[in-house]
């Protein structure tokens, strides 16, 4: 029986592929968690593997015929172990969301005390925020980012993790621009007994690249997406110690997961062969030295960096000394019309709502991957400053999509196509 498309392609979704790659090529994409993937990943995630079934782990499915399939998830458990020099990994999550509940699923019961950090202080709605599932089944008290330097404050964690006794402590941000340290996490989960977690999502590149301190060691649990820094498909990872491993594995499965994406997971076990290269490294700092030098210029443009800059491949915005009455959702709109892609965000103790926001977040994976170092940061800042001083000018706003254009097309993400 041939498939329709070979008869009567689908070019109304073929189409709009093409014009997405389109936009993601000739724009600055500076969405903090994105990055573009290697044409190895997309391979891998657009292969045969997506027709198999395999619930369970390498020889223990439900199903037959997983030889193959076993061995390449045992690959990626095995170089994801390596990469991070973890004891035990689970490749299976089909998100960061999903490795985060499957966590909390595994280690700790409905109605049990976990410390996080607030969402709108840059933690991650799986951190605990009330709409989310793990506010809702969980008793999550958060921790704020100090009032005057905007960074994690060890005191105050201290301080409520003596008050609230907490069994989970959760380390990990989406939206906080500086290292995190793990040891002091590790020293307070110690002191008031309870397990820590570290969700490295936003990091794990940086991580796997030397840039930024490996949790591992000190966490009981590491989480992470691998389509991030780290370079890979869409999806989620668990480490864990020797001791939590069978927890988390049924947690994953049968707690919370049905058939694993063995194409997601063999794209994952190519993207941390490519992580294990010397060159990554070289890409990991390049990402964090390019965020330095993007944040210095738009500090000379007249913004204000949240707690004065950036250590790692991001960093916030304060859209209020640039120009009071801009907001973070006019930005996105505006930047958007002149090929710049970011992402409203709050900044901490923002009078403006999640839709509205005073801030703005921006990251550098993306344009690193597309070999754009520290001159062209300079650029970058000069289009996002001269757009949103001239947002009300579209004959402006025009000229900076053609440089924008102009720029992208001397560094080409993929081979162009015949
Ligand atoms: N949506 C991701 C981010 O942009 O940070 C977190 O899951």
């Amino acid at each position: 029986m041939p498939w329709p498309s070979e008869t009567n392609r689908d070019t109304e979704v073929f189409g709009l592929i093409d014009k997405e790659r389109e936009r993601q090529t000739t724009g600055l994409q500076l969405i903090a968690s994105e990055n573009f993937t290697s044409p190895d990943v997309m391979e891998a995630t657009g292969s045969v593997l997506t027709n198999k079934y395999a619930e369970g782990y390498p020889q223990k499915r439900y199903y037959g015929g997983n030889a193959v399939v076993d061995e390449i998830e045992a690959l990626a458990i095995e170089r994801v172990k390596k990469l991070f020099g973890a004891d035990h990994a689970n490749v299976q999550p089909h998100s960061g969301a999903s490795a985060n509940m499957a966590v909390y699923l595994g280690l700790i019961k409905p109605g049990d005390t976990v410390l996080g950090l607030s969402l709108d202080h840059g933690g991650h709605l799986t951190h605990g925020s009330p709409v989310n599932a793990s506010g809702i089944l969980y008793n999550f008290q958060s921790f704020r980012v100090g009032a005057t330097d905007e960074r994690l404050d060890f005191d105050q964690i201290r301080d409520l993790a003596i008050k609230h006794k907490p069994k989970l402590i959760v380390a990990g941000t989406t939206s906080y621009p500086r290292r995190l340290e793990p040891q002091p996490f590790r020293a307070i989960a110690d002191e008031v007994g309870a397990l820590m977690m570290f969700d490295i999502a936003h990091i794990a590149g940086l991580v796997a690249g030397g840039a930024h301190p490996n949790p591992v060691p000190y966490a009981d649990v590491v989480t992470f997406t691998t389509h991030k820094t780290l370079r890979g498909p869409r999806g989620g990872c668990i480490l864990t110690t020797a001791a939590h491993a069978a927890a988390i594995d049924k947690a994953v499965f049968p707690g919370s997961q049905g058939g694993p994406l063995e194409h997601a997971v063999a794209a994952k076990a190519v993207a941390f062969h490519e992580a294990m290269q010397p060159s990554f490294k070289e890409y990991a700092q390049q990402i964090v030295k390019n965020a330095a030098a993007l944040a210095e210029a738009l500090s000379k443009q007249g913004f204000r960096l949240v707690s004065g800059g950036t250590d790692t491949h991001m960093m916030v915005v304060d859209l209020q000394p640039f120009d009071a009455e801009l907001t973070g959702k006019e930005s996105q709109l505006v930047l958007d019309e002149a090929g710049i892609t970011l992402n409203k965000n709050n900044i901490p103790n923002d009078p403006r709502s999640p839709f509205v926001t005073s801030g703005v977040r921006i990251g550098t994976p993306s344009v690193t991957t597309q070999g754009m170092k520290e001159p062209e940061m300079a650029l970058i800042a000069e289009y996002i400053a001269t757009t949103l001083r001239n947002r009300n000018n579209p004959a402006v706003v025009a000229e900076v999509r053609a440089k924008v254009a102009a720029l992208c097309a001397k560094f080409p993400v993929y081979p162009k196509r015949a």
